[in-house]
């Protein structure tokens, strides 16, 4: 037997809203989507789980007829889809009324429903979110029925306000495989048996790293063994950039665009300016944004200060006493950095 577990695909999501990129994002997404249906055309496997949040919000009749074909077209492969927070089963959802094609089966009900696949010794549980907002912990009594084959389990939510899970009840419920959904990075609760695939595609700044969706295939002895495999488009990662008294803006775009080259032009990074800063730099973070696709530019440098220079320059001054009240004992550690923060503290008032 073999699977692909897919979840939170998010189609119509519009990451990055305002950039360049946006848009081809949009895309992305649908084309991410499309080109692993296609791969498995081109390697049939038996059975696709969509767990919930397939669409960004309540789907439109024609994005169902549009993923429905896409189904059509892989006739060997069983799909079960269950709805999640995002595109739940609220009472004018195109969902109710659709008519799938012969080999999808789509979870219409928010109680926990089973059908045994027509084709595999497996039997398939499954559930939709009829609402955005599940405190009820829906899982708590669910597990599987008597029988042979193997017994998998849909679930979309994890968090508090969204159906919680308690993954440890979970876990001796009796599954041998649970496709959850909901948490857009990937995440395995349990080694081969309880697993968030995350989102094929990353859909905002935070969710850096790989993302894509877990195949699952059984060996000689029937145990189920999953995989993860990388299928987005494009990550975001975080770079960040260190400086010392010698860096210029020049340096810093140099080597931003050097590193982005490296890591993937079409990538999309957070990046953080740490180290100490010369006052005579003259820097510019929003013009690093010139280096690639960069959604955020974070400066945590620190100014490098002359401490003696500043002590005779605002001698008799708040600024004078308060360098001098460090410089008259032995700092500690804790004290270094109260001298640097509230000096540039200082400084920034005095400067305004
Ligand atoms: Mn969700």
């Amino acid at each position: 037997m073999k699977f692909i577990h897919l979840a939170d695909v998010h189609l119509g999501a519009v990451p990055d809203r305002g950039t360049a990129w946006s848009g081809s994002r949009e895309e992305e997404i649908w084309t991410t989507f499309r080109r692993i249906i296609a791969g498995i055309r081109e390697n049939p496997v038996d059975l696709l789980f969509i767990s919930g949040d397939l669409f960004h919000r309540r789907p439109l009749r024609k994005e169902l007829r549009e993923v429905n074909s896409l189904f059509a077209a892989i006739p060997e492969t069983n799909v079960y889809i269950i709805a999640g927070n995002h595109d739940h089963l609220d009472a004018g959802s195109a969902y109710r009324s659709f008519k799938w094609a012969e080999n999808v089966v789509f979870f219409d009900s928010e109680e926990v429903m089973c059908i045994d696949d027509d084709r595999m010794p497996v039997t398939v549980y499954g559930f939709s979110l009829c609402e955005n907002e599940i405190r009820e912990p829906l899982l708590r009594d669910v597990c599987p029925e008597e029988g042979d084959g193997y017994h998998i389990l849909l679930a979309h939510g994890g968090d508090e306000k969204h159906v919680p899970i308690d993954f440890t009840a979970l876990a001796s419920a009796g599954f041998d495989y649970v496709a959850l959904g909901h948490i857009h990075k990937p995440q395995v609760i349990v080694k081969d048996r309880i697993i968030y695939p995350g989102s094929p595609e990353p859909l905002d700044r935070n969710e850096t790293g790989p993302h894509g969706y877990v195949e699952g295939f059984t060996d000689d002895d029937g145990i189920i063994h999953t995989r993860f495999v990388p299928a987005a488009a494009r990550t975001y990662e975080d770079i960040t950039l260190e400086l010392d008294e010698e860096t210029t803006q020049n340096d810093l775009e140099d080597t931003l665009s050097d590193m982005i080259a490296e890591s993937g032009l079409q990538n999309i990074y957070r990046v953080v300016l740490t180290g100490q800063r010369s006052p005579d730099l003259m820097l510019l973070p929003e013009k690093l944004k010139n280096c690639g696709n960069i959604v955020d530019i974070r400066d945590e440098s620190r100014l490098m200060y002359d401490l003696e220079m500043l002590e005779k320059k605002y001698a008799g001054t708040l600024v004078g006493d308060y360098i001098r009240y460090f410089s008259l004992k032995d700092t500690t550690e804790v004290e270094e950095k109260a001298l640097d923060y509230g000096l540039q503290a200082l400084l920034e008032t005095s400067m305004r």
